[in-house]
């Protein structure tokens, strides 16, 4: 079934109801949500498009955007969404690799944007700006406002989603009509969401997080979505006494820690705070509980399955736990022969279920390297069951992620990975090798810091290095930290220790 039909049977019956409020003030109706998602849906299908056409989409976030994914879903075709900090050169790769039929940018963007679109075989680059404006909804506002959603299997695709690649190339993960729909209605009743339930919803939505777990949550449930364009505290406690649920990254919750206006009073209609994408501290954890009253769910996902396991909505939440495996989930955690690991032993986390995507985008060979031969996808992840877990002690059947056996740098909830970064600043003039971890940092978990070896004579400045990056990658790749070292430490084998590293720049 396509997944708009699946998110529609959630819509209230009185179209007059609210389906989201904006921070500047302005209401938008179930009505007018419809109306506007028939439009631009009449918009794609007047394109004539071939079946499985991709729609890529780097705009701000607003409304208007999220009725286009809605349109590009029930139309029928792929949505591709961008992190509106790549730049040229990180878009070119994404649209050479996904060849997508239309493109929508903002319009401050529009003419790099077009060109290198046209260099990727384009035809159609539309704008869309979080005023209301640019040529989409031109294009789309004479059209009908109703539109008889295309039929899609459950294998059809619905999105790609770029995730970077431990070898510096981003892959695109296919996820399906099915695997969207059946997270969705898992979610739904794991989560128990109710009528009455309002959406604080200020999260990017060109990632799963803001958009298929959250707005889906919201949509699927007929909920009222308060729709901020990015994280500000003063808004999301001006909107809390409204709000009943919130979902961020973890520092989303050090921030409202952070900030004195955050009471219990503030959060008494809240019912539910979740936290996800990146490790959730358990001294967060702790103090969130003791300020608030209530824990944080705390639950794991990634791009390539949607969510995985989490924490319960009335069960006991543990802090350093992400929790059960959602209904139709199968975790394993295993030992390097694949064989499963006891509880308290430490292994990698592998996964099935209906909600595991269909592969990489025009890669066979690293799809097929992800997955185990008897079908479990390989996470990356490393973790245990039960244990220790730091917030106490967890139950045999929940599981603890301890770290991860890809080299990726989770900063703020975006990943980063080490080795694209160290290709950029490695074909810097006057670099003969670098390193690029991850270290402790206060606000975004995990910082990105490069240790840089310069040529022989070559004289390096730290800060120049990092002006050339920003012109170069999005904004949350860039080191906050550059050191010009003599040399890197190195194992027997010659290969560079990043532990000694990151414990040497930790302390
Ligand atoms: C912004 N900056 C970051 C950053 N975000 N640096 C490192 N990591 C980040 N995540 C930098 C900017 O470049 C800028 O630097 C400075 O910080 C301030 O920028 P800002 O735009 O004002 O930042 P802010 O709006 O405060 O954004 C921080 C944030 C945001 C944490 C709110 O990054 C965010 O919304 N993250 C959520 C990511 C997310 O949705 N992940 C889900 C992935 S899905 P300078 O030098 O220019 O001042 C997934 C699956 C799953 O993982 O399980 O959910
Ligand atoms: P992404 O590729 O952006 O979808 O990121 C997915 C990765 O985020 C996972 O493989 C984990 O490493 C990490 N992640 C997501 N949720 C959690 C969590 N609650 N705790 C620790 N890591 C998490």
């Amino acid at each position: 079934m396509n997944l708009y039909s699946v998110l529609e049977k959630g819509f209230p019956k009185d179209k007059k109801a609210c389906a989201l409020e904006t921070h500047d003030g302005l209401y938008y109706s179930w009505g007018d949500l419809e109306a506007a998602t028939a439009k631009l849906s009449n918009l794609l299908a007047s394109l004539k498009l071939p079946k499985g056409a991709r729609v890529a989409v780097q705009v701000e976030k607003s409304p208007e955007a999220l009725f286009l994914y809605l349109a590009t879903i029930r139309a029928g075709y792929v949505y591709l969404p961008l992190n509106t900090a790549y730049q040229s050169a990180e878009i070119q790769y994404f649209l050479e690799n996904a060849e997508p039929a239309v493109v929508v940018c903002s319009s401050k963007n529009l003419s790099w944007v077009s060109a290198v679109a046209s260099k990727a075989g384009t035809k159609y680059v539309f704008t869309l700006d979080e005023n209301r404006t640019g040529t989409l909804l031109d294009s789309a506002s004479g059209l009908s406002d109703k539109f008889k959603t295309v039929p899609a299997k459950d294998d059809d695709l619905a999105a790609i989603l770029y995730t970077s690649g431990t070898t510096g190339r981003s892959k695109g993960a296919m996820l399906t009509h099915k695997n969207l729909g059946s997270n969705a209605q898992v979610l739904q009743k794991f989560w128990g969401w109710k009528k009455g339930d309002v959406l604080l919803h200020a999260l990017p939505i060109f990632h799963v997080h803001g958009l298929f777990v959250a707005a889906h949550g919201a949509l699927i449930n007929g909920s009222k979505m308060i729709w901020l364009p990015r994280l500000d505290t003063a808004q999301l406690l001006k909107h809390m006494p409204q709000s009943t649920v919130m979902m961020g990254v973890p520092t989303f919750y050090v921030r409202l820690l952070a900030d004195k206006g955050f009471t219990k009073k503030v959060a008494s209609n809240m019912r539910l705070f979740i936290s996800g994408s990146a490790p959730l501290l358990t001294e967060t954890f702790n103090t969130f509980k003791d300020v608030i009253g209530q824990p944080i769910l705390e639950r794991y996902g990634m791009s390539e399955t949607v969510m995985l396991v989490s924490n319960p909505y009335k069960g006991k939440r543990v802090g350093g736990s992400v929790g059960l495996p959602l209904p139709g989930v199968k975790v394993r955690v295993v030992d390097e022969d694949n064989k499963p690991c006891k509880v308290n032993e430490i292994g990698s986390i592998q996964v099935k279920g209906p909600n595991i995507f269909a592969g990489y985008w025009r890669m066979p060979e690293k799809t097929a390297e992800e997955f185990t031969k008897d079908g479990w996808f390989k996470t990356g992840d490393v973790g245990r069951w039960g244990g220790d877990a730091n917030g106490g002690k967890a139950p045999n059947d929940y599981l603890c992620i301890v770290g991860r056996s890809k080299d990726l740098i989770i900063s703020g909830g975006y990943n980063v990975y080490p080795k694209e970064i160290e290709s950029f600043i490695d074909d810097m003039p006057g670099v003969d090798e670098s390193a690029v971890i991850g270290i402790p940092h206060p606000d975004f978990g995990e910082a990105v810091m490069a240790v840089v070896v310069p040529k022989a004579g070559a004289k390096l400045n730290a800060e120049a290095m990092i002006a050339t990056l920003k012109t170069q990658i999005a904004n949350f790749k860039i080191p906050k930290r550059v050191e010009i070292v003599a040399d890197l430490p190195r194992n027997a084998m010659g290969k560079v220790q990043k532990n000694i590293l990151r414990q040497q720049y930790t302390a």
